[in-house]
């Protein structure tokens, strides 16, 4: 009877943990005419986090998409959100790069459109919202050229991929 029990308690607590998704949200604002938001949903369906979103104010076509280190964004504005999130010291990489070959923040480009507006919706399996790596409380960051993917033979593409300036941020905060 004790033996029942306990495997019903361990399938019970394996279907709670399956059932379990994590939401955050992010408001994304800067100095430019750039905003937007992002809905981030961490789930066993998802297979990782699903990232939606919409972002306007942008010139056509690429802009760099990261998760950066710190969810400071009043200090300095954006400049104060430090560097790409990068909790295994990689390099900078891609999003379909393998988890140890890319910045856990690295997203890789949104696309604008002609109207200057970004739809996003996209699903990233290294970033997390829960666990030892996780994203929480840290910050998104839009920016104003496109991420060359750490494909390009200089410095600066090996550390930010040369995405320039940083148009809006917002942290990443936990929501219901
Ligand atoms: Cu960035
Ligand atoms: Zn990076």
């Amino acid at each position: 009877m004790k033996f029942f029990a306990s495997i019903a308690l361990l399938v019970l607590m394996a279907s709670s943990c399956w059932a379990q998704e994590l939401n955050a949200r992010v408001f994304l604002a800067g100095k430019s005419p750039v905003s937007g938001s992002l809905n981030l949903t961490e789930s066993a369906a998802a297979g990782g986090v699903r990232i939606i979103g919409r972002v306007t104010g942008l010139t056509p076509g690429n802009h760099g998409f990261h998760v950066h280190q710190f969810g400071d964004v009043f200090t300095n504005g954006c400049d104060s959100t430090g560097p790409h999130y990068n909790p295994r010291k990689a390099l900078h990489g891609a999003p379909h790069d393998n988890a140890d070959q890319r910045h856990a923040g690295d997203l890789g480009n949104i696309v604008a459109d002609a109207k200057g507006v970004a739809l996003i919706n996209l699903v990233d399996t290294v970033v997390s919202l829960s666990g030892p790596e996780s994203i929480l409380g840290r910050a998104f960051v839009v920016h104003a050229a496109e991420d060359d993917l750490g494909r390009v033979e200089n410095e600066g593409s090996t550390k930010t991929g040369n995405a320039g300036a940083r148009l809006a941020c917002g942290i990443i905060a936990i929501v219901p």
